[in-house]
């Protein structure tokens, strides 16, 4: 078979990127109460108690803990109403994001 005939190969890559995604990042602290971290994981990230008791002592544990993997502006959002959540009952609660690899 030559080569004059043979039809382009497919591309490997798809023709639009998709978008980068942002996990939400649950750091510890010493003073927020275990029970209000679960709460705050169920309320805004829909977890279950089972879920949301291991993803808290995760972070209690090592520091940090992926709570979440979203498009980068849900991710934000969401980690802006998590931390504002513990903010306005007195708590030191912090969410953060950063890109995926
Ligand atoms: N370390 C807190 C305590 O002992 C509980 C806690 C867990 C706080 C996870 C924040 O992201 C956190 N009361």
């Amino acid at each position: 078979m030559s080569d004059i005939d043979s039809k382009p190969r497919a591309k490997a890559e798809p023709k639009t990127e998709q978008p980068r995604l942002h996990k939400v990042i649950l750091v510890n602290d010493d003073f927020t109460p275990r029970e209000f971290v679960v709460h705050v994981l169920a309320a805004v990230f829909r977890m279950g108690p089972g879920t949301a008791w291991r993803v808290m002592m995760t972070a209690h544990q090592r520091g940090t803990s992926v709570v979440a993997v979203y498009t980068r502006d849900v991710a934000e959002s969401k980690a802006t109403e998590a931390t504002d959540l513990g903010r306005k009952a007195g708590h030191p609660l912090m969410f953060t994001t950063e890109p995926e690899e």
